[in-house]
Parts: structure tokens; sequence; C-alpha cells
């Protein structure tokens, strides 16, 4: 196991017997848990990530990876504050421990206030809703933090950061996944948005020059950028830089975008995972955000099972005529 390119869902903090049957249902590889809810105000402990990985693998699953700590965890550390140093043992703490369960992956990203959107009921094809941002409608720009962080800033934080939480995590045998800046405008409420290009994750990767920090490549914000999204995926795959993929895409690029279906958006999905299967990928692929279609949960059961069905299908041909 492990080495395979593979299909995975989740997204979810709390690991239900619902959800996780659902999962199975579909035939993924595993699963990826958002934030868990996890007791620990500052980090978490070995014994509650192993009681989480024993409860997902119950269903035959496996923890492909947890995707960020609560933000209170590092946010001081993203910033640069007085509490940094703090923050920056108990990441350390934290990165141990999911070592000792053995959980391979933690995604991380270097926002301080977090993802943007200025409509979340914006119709897309048949009348399913997805998610928008459009900077002339962005009317509440003020500042989320005492101050205004420029770009300066946030990389000397990222270099601080990186340089001591790194070299714990090759010890532990974890590797960290970064994403992209949501959207990636900079700045927003006064805070620059350093990871919103092909040349600031360039630079991020030579800072935090390690073979275990790479991307989690969310394909969504890569085409929001305007990047070229199949030469990007060559440019990161060729250095074994992709730990895993976030599958979805949008219409229109910054400043104006929204969320739409796989196939319907900036990106020919069917040449991404070619590109992927053929550069020799061993990760793993989720759908991220999907359309909430029709009587959908809060989730998106219908959306997710659409989008993770579609990704099963386009795999399962790049695997039958290789
Ligand atoms: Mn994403």
């Amino acid at each position: 196991m492990g080495d395979m390119m593979r299909i995975a869902t989740g997204q979810f903090n709390e690991p239900t017997t619902e959800l996780l049957s659902f999962a199975a249902q579909m035939g993924v590889s595993g699963i990826v848990l958002n934030t868990p809810r996890l007791p620990g105000e500052e980090r978490w402990e070995s014994r509650d990530l192993i009681r989480l990985r024993k409860r997902v693998e119950d269903f035959g699953l496996r923890i492909e990876s947890i995707e960020n700590v609560p933000t209170q965890f590092y946010d001081q550390a993203m910033l640069g504050t007085e509490e940094a140093w703090h923050q920056i043992k108990n990441y350390q703490h934290t990165i141990r421990s999911l070592g000792e369960a053995e959980i391979p992956i933690l995604g991380y990203h270097w926002m301080p206030n977090g993802v943007w959107r200025t409509s979340k009921t914006t119709p897309t094809r048949g009348g399913a809703l997805v998610t928008a941002f459009d900077m002339n409608k962005l009317v509440d720009n003020h500042n989320t933090h005492a101050s205004d962080f420029d770009a300066d800033r946030l990389w000397a934080t990222y270099e601080t950061f990186t340089h001591a939480v790194l070299p714990v995590a090759e010890e532990s045998g974890v590797r960290l996944a970064l994403h992209p800046d949501d959207p990636p405008i900079s700045p927003l409420g006064g805070v620059a948005r350093i990871m919103s290009s092909l040349k600031g994750f360039k630079k991020a990767m030579a800072i935090a020059d390690s073979p275990n920090n790479g991307l989690d490549f969310c394909m969504g914000c890569w085409s929001e950028m305007g990047e070229d999204v199949i030469s990007t995926i060559e440019h990161f795959l060729s250095k074994d830089q992709i730990f895993y993929m976030h599958f979805r895409d949008v219409q229109g690029t910054v400043p104006t975008f929204n969320e739409c279906f796989l196939g319907d958006g900036n990106v020919d999905i069917v040449e991404a995972m070619r590109t992927l299967y053929r550069g020799g990928f061993t990760g793993f692929l989720i759908d991220d955000h999907v359309p909430h279609m029709t009587n959908d949960t809060p989730w998106g059961h219908r959306g997710r099972a659409l989008a993770t069905g579609q990704m099963m299908g386009i795999l399962a041909a790049l695997e039958a005529e290789s």
C-alpha cells in the first residue's frame, strides 16, 4: 500500500460511522480528516491520534492525511509575534505525536486569515450551488489583525517555522503538505498572501528544502491563479514535491472566479490525471470543495460521490490503457 496513485475522500472532522461507511462504499483508499476535534488547546497527543487512526482502520480505510491543526495552534508563528516560539514548540510536539501514531502527512497553509469568498450560493450547471470570489464585490476588506503584516514578514516567519519543524518531521517520518492561499490575492485584510503564485511556491520550496516538505496541490487554487496547471503539475511532480492533490476546478481566474463541476472549469481534468499517472505520481487525489447538488447534505454526499466517481473512472481508464 501507499505507492500507487489512488482516490481518497473525507474532509470531515468527525469520523462518524455513517461517513466512514459511505467512504468504504465508494471504494476509496482512505480518508483525509480536516482539523479533527481532538483534545488539546495547543497541541495534539499521540494517544488521541492512535485512537483516531484505529477508528478509521476499523472500516478498512486508512488515514491518508490530517489536513490542518486548528489555526490557533500556529497563527502567532505565522504572524511572528511574541507567542511564536511557544506555538512552534507545540507544533513540533504535534508532529512527533503524528509520527508515533503513524499518520503520514500533515497538511498546512500560510494564511493567518483563512479562505475568503464573496458568495456561497452562486448557481452553476443545473442550478447546483457553488462558491465564488469577486474582488469588485468584496465590501469588507478591513484588517483582520491589529496591524498590517507584509510579505517580507510572512517570508521571515515561514523560514523560522519551517527550519524549526522540518527536522522534527524528518525524524518522525511525517511529511508536511503546503496548501496555496485561497483566494490567491495579496494582501487581504491587511495580511500578505505569499503562497499565491508559482514564483512564491518555488521560493517556499527553496527556503524549506526538505524531502518532508511538499505540496497539497490544490488544483482549484492553481486554476484560480491563472497558472498553467498542467506544466505546474509537471514541475512539482518531477521534484517529488506533490504529496497529494485537491482535485477541483474553477471558472475564471483572479480577481473573479467561481467553483464548478469537474470538467466544466479551466483545466482539462483527463490531461491533469494523465500527467500525474504518466509522471509516476504515488500519492492520492481528493475532491476538495464540490458543488452543492439538489437535496445534498452539508458535507455533500451527492456532489462528492459524483466527483469521486469521475476521478475513479479516469484513473481506471489510465490504468487499463497503460
Ligand atoms: Mn484546496
